[in-house]
């Protein structure tokens, strides 16, 4: 059954062009209220166990040290049907094939600084919000 919680982060690339901001505008005006929320910076090892799930794939050591270049946004969002509504919201991995209006499009530079991200099943939220924030982190 779906839940009504997804996990999302604002990626260094985001966080470094002062888009926060519009970020969150666009996420509170799809129906998303913030439950949980936090500025932050991963380790090179934090962003390698987050992302240990593409530990094969080519791209991990790009991805690993790009997500702990710099700072990071990280929310736990609540909405029905969270973890679809909010990929939808966020567009495809690779900006250049992103929807018009979705977060991606508007903000993301590349394939690799794609400026958010957005979990793919309600059991990696509920996973990756607890690699984040502890039961008296969210409300
Ligand atoms: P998703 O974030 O849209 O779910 P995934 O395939 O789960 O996409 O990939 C996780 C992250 O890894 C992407 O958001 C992006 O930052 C990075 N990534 C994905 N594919 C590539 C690639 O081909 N080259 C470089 N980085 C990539």
């Amino acid at each position: 059954m779906a839940t009504n919680r997804t996990f999302t982060m604002i990626k260094p690339d985001a966080v470094e062009k002062n888009y926060i901001g519009g970020i969150l505008d666009k996420i509170n005006a799809a129906g998303f209220r913030i439950v949980a929320m936090k500025y932050t910076k991963l380790s090179k090892e934090e962003a390698g166990e987050f992302y240990a799930v593409h530990s094969e794939r080519p791209f991990y050591g790009e991805l690993v040290d790009y997500m702990s270049n710099g700072p990071i946004v990280a929310a736990i969002l609540e909405k029905e049907n969270a973890v679809a509504d909010f990929r939808t919201l966020i567009g495809a991995t690779n900006p250049a094939e992103a929807a018009e209006g979705t977060i991606r499009k508007l903000y993301a530079e590349s394939i690799s600084a794609n400026a958010v991200h957005g979990s793919d099943s309600d059991e990696n939220a509920a996973i990756e919000g607890n690699f984040f924030f502890s039961s008296l982190e969210r409300f």
